[in-house]
């Protein structure tokens, strides 16, 4: 038993260290969607997490409304989690005019934070959420990220 036991915490250590695998928190089903929030900072690469997010059967966040921007908030702050986290909003290639990268329609609802889009230096086209709301900030940042998977 204790071998048995030793051999599944060695599998659940080589598993959680394969490359590729990423944690996540994941929410109640709101409104026809679920979503998770990645627990770790990496690299942020928009069609990369955007494919890990299909890969789970969804797509990186989609503001639709203000009542999915509310739950929103109240989940992160459910998980301690008040730090930022990139959603599938972007500006790349059309400066200003904010799209969602997986459907390449116009986002649907934008709750920007005081003072923001500011395309700060002129390299901001991506954009993450945070209790205070929306900011576009530089894709290439190191941050968490949010998939929308509609169940
Ligand atoms: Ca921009
Ligand atoms: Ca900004």
């Amino acid at each position: 038993m204790a071998l048995q036991s030793i051999l599944l915490l060695l599998a659940v250590l080589v598993i959680g260290t394969v490359q590729g695998y990423v944690a996540y928190n994941i929410t109640p089903v709101y409104r026809g969607s679920k979503y998770m929030v990645s627990k770790n900072a990496e690299p942020f690469d928009l069609a990369q997490m955007n494919g890990r997010c299909r890969g789970s059967g969804g797509y990186l966040l989609q503001l639709d409304s203000f009542r999915e921007y509310i739950y929103l908030k109240s989940e992160l702050s459910r998980i301690r989690d008040h730090s930022l986290v990139y959603t599938g909003i972007t500006d790349l290639g059309s400066e200003g005019h904010f799209y969602n990268y997986n459907d390449k329609k116009p986002a649907a609802y934008l709750k920007w934070r005081r003072h923001q889009p500011d395309n700060w230096a002129g390299k901001e086209h991506c954009v993450n959420l945070s209790y205070y709301g929306l900011n576009d900030i530089d894709c290439r940042g190191t941050a968490r990220y949010i998939c929308e998977i509609p169940v």
